[in-house]
């Protein structure tokens, strides 16, 4: 996705968007106008110091010089095709300063020159510079052993066909699953939050050897605090961003890799399940939550009826604060259904255009819930 803004207070409009990037992974190219260096700090009209202003948001950041037939046009498409190869996560921002006049001059033809250095590239639609890098999952020497033992498989957000090629791989290794609202794994063991207070579960999940989890970006509270507290062994996360995102600083592993690459270089065993007293668990909290949930319209039966709500094959949209928590805690989603949220920074600005970029982007008839206020901030 990219976004073109003119200079001055435009840019700092993408602010968050640029910080929900960094954190959820999403792909963003900012370009941004700018005036030109010496009418920056002068007093001249919509120049502000653009360089280097989203600090250390973005995962790149390419100033450019002013359009110059000077300067090769091999090395300005290089640079960029460059950067945007580079990206697999967060933003690239890339300034762009521009002098008046910005147009109507006769500078046409020597542009005409500049540009023909690039031959027929202009009309092909591949990159003018291709950055390589190695895509073969590394495969845990040690797998056979671990996938013998007792393991609770935690999803936070990952793709919907990732989502149900975990459960159908859980389900083989005879582990339980917890899967967040924006897991898409169909949630076999669903209202996770509400169960998890029931000393039946915490006794029996307290028997898992080794925790994986798959995606950042865990909702429910309560899923959460078991995530922080448990014990495994070992901790291993696995996400295809680089970095730490286990705010609980488990020891274990953290394997960089798309997650259906990992499962494919991992491959599950028949296995019995090891936890089976969750089951009990699970059904207590369904007959709870349809019988205290059957009432009138409010927000947790909404949340709750969510599911029966949904057409089939399409999306849903969830704001953040109470919406999505009600959801995560009281609905059971289908599997591999598109599920989306800002739950990044979780700022509740911004959601109805996130939600119409969803919409737009994927062409599905999107259902979105979100709540007054953030509804607010949108308005514009
Ligand atoms: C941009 C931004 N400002 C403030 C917050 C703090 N905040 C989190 S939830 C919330 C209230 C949200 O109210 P509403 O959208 O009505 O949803 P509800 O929780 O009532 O369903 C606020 C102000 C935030 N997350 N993001």
């Amino acid at each position: 996705m990219a976004i073109i803004v003119t200079s001055g207070t435009a840019t700092a409009n993408l602010y968050p968007a640029i910080i929900e990037a960094e954190l959820t992974g999403e792909r963003l190219v900012v370009l941004t106008a700018d005036r030109p260096p010496e009418l920056i700090d002068c007093g001249a009209n919509q120049a502000i110091r653009q360089q280097g202003m989203y600090a250390s948001h973005p995962t790149q950041v390419l100033n450019l010089s002013r359009p110059t037939p000077d300067l090769p046009a091999r090395c300005l498409v290089s640079a960029i095709d460059g950067a945007v190869g580079e990206l697999t996560h967060g933003a690239l921002h890339i300034n762009c300063p521009f002098a008046e006049p910005l147009y109507g001059t006769d500078d046409d033809d020597l542009y005409q020159d500049w540009l023909a250095t690039l031959g027929g590239w202009w009309q092909t639609r591949a990159s003018w510079l291709r950055v390589a890098h190695p895509t073969a999952v590394a495969v845990e020497p040690d797998w056979p052993l671990w996938r013998k033992k007792r393991c609770v498989v935690l999803v936070g957000r990952v793709t919907a066909q990732e989502g149900a090629q975990l459960t159908a791989w859980a389900e083989t290794l005879g582990w339980p699953l917890i899967g967040d609202a924006l897991s898409q794994t169909g949630q076999p063991l669903p209202y996770a939050d509400l169960w998890l207070a029931h000393p039946t579960a915490a006794q029996q999940l307290q028997a898992a050897e080794v925790v994986l989890q798959f995606g950042g970006s865990l909702t429910g509270k309560r899923v959460l605090h078991w995530q922080e507290h448990c014990c495994p062994q070992e901790f291993w996360l696995i996400d295809p961003m680089s970095g730490l995102l286990d705010p609980a600083h488990h020891r274990g592993r953290r394997l960089v890799a798309p997650v259906s690459d990992w499962l494919n270089a991992h491959p599950a065993q028949e296995q019995a399940p090891w936890a089976r007293g969750l089951s009990a668990c699970v059904e207590a909290v369904r007959d709870y939550v349809a019988a205290r949930l059957a009432g009138p319209f409010g927000e947790a039966p909404l949340a709750h009826r969510v599911a029966a709500l949904l057409p089939p094959n399409r999306q849903l949209f969830a704001g953040n604060s109470l919406v999505i928590r009600l959801i995560d805690a009281l609905a059971q989603l289908p599997s591999a259904y598109n599920v989306y949220g800002n739950r990044g920074a979780s700022g509740i600005d911004g959601l109805i255009a996130t939600m119409a970029g969803v919409q737009r982007a994927n062409g599905l008839p999107t259902l979105g819930i979100v709540g007054d206020l953030s509804a607010l901030y949108d308005m514009n």
